[in-house]
């Protein structure tokens, strides 16, 4: 890793070669210093991108849907990546996208990568928005994000996305489920998937209700749609919504303050990620293991000495 320098890395990344893609998605990943040589390298090719994040408990259709939102959009015009950020479902061999579905010849030209969804703190993967930006460089104008998981994962898909999708499925909860997680307030569209099921029409009126009693007046209207993602039912229409969402942001203006706000969030998640490793090492210069044992013995008072650490910072 990282033997090739950043430069010639980026150099082939904006030629489209697939495997320096990867590998620097790998590095932007990792938390070689390298990684940020990179960024700045390929920071004057990015920022350009439309991204659209699908989220949703797992199971409820997102890799589907993804999936049939492809030829759509490249039917359209759009050089279409996709990031799925979900630790249940990684691709292996040539499946991808859920377990069935595979690569047909008139996908050729997407790039399709998964990533972990790691870091101590939770959340969505601090390497999203890093990986956005190789694939901005690499030519790609519009980037799917799949995310699935706890609450806090969906959540912060707001920041790295500029229209998300939330999915739902017509069970008993689903959208209680999402209230709680706060996610009904951050979706730009809803989509009520498996609509071939009972109850996705009541579901669509239980959302309806939900969001209008919650729901402070907003410039966007969030549409609820009904789709059925194993055969396509409802994905043109999708479509056609997620540019509607697109061409109000800009319109509005809405689109500046989000890419005020992701940009804000990418790089915090960089100093965070930082720290993060310093406070870990830094912890176990001021609490050596013996001390540690000495603590859980009741021997020592670990207090003082935090306290004491933290004045030396000024913070006491
Ligand atoms: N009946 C029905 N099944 C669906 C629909 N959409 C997805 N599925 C199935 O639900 C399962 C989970 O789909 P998947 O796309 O992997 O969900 P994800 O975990 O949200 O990415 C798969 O077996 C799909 O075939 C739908 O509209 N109707
Ligand atoms: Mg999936």
């Amino acid at each position: 890793m990282a033997t090739l320098p950043t430069d010639a890395l980026v150099a082939s990344v904006r030629a489209g070669q697939v495997r320096a893609i990867a590998r620097a998605i790998t590095l932007v990943e990792s938390s070689l210093p390298e990684r940020l040589r990179l960024l700045e390298q390929a920071f004057p090719h990015t920022g350009h991108a439309f991204k659209v994040g699908i989220t949703g408990a797992p199971g409820a259709g997102k890799s589907t849907l993804t999936y049939q939102l492809l030829p759509h959009l490249i039917a359209l015009g759009y050089r279409v990546a996709v990031l799925a950020v979900d630790p249940t479902s990684p691709f292996s061999g040539g499946a991808i996208l859920g377990d069935r579905i595979r690569f047909d010849e008139a996908l050729q030209g997407v790039y399709i990568r998964s990533l972990a969804s790691r870091g101590s703190v939770g959340g969505l993967s601090r390497a999203v928005p890093s990986a956005i930006r190789v694939l901005e460089s690499a030519g790609f104008n519009l980037i799917l994000i799949e995310t699935v998981g706890a609450g806090q994962l969906q959540v912060d898909v707001r920041y790295v996305a500029d229209t998300v999708v939330l999915v739902l499925v017509p069970e008993a909860g689903d959208v209680i489920q999402a209230m709680k997680a706060g996610i009904i307030e951050i979706a730009d569209l809803y989509v009520v998937n498996k609509a071939d099921r009972e109850g996705a029409k009541r579901m669509r009126l239980d959302l309806r209700n939900a969001l209008e009693l919650g729901g402070k007046p907003k410039g966007w209207n969030p549409p609820i749609l009904l789709t059925e993602a194993p055969n396509g039912k409802g994905v043109e229409e999708l479509v056609q919504h997620i540019q509607e969402h697109h061409r109000y942001q800009h319109d509005s203006g809405e689109w500046e303050l989000r890419r005020l706000q992701q940009t804000e969030w990418e790089l915090q998640s960089l100093v965070h990620d930082t720290l993060e490793r310093q406070a870990r090492d830094l912890t176990r210069t001021l609490f050596a293991p013996e001390t540690l044992q000495q603590i859980v013995q009741g021997a020592v008072n670990p207090f003082p000495l935090l306290s004491e650490w933290l004045r030396s910072q000024g913070n006491g």
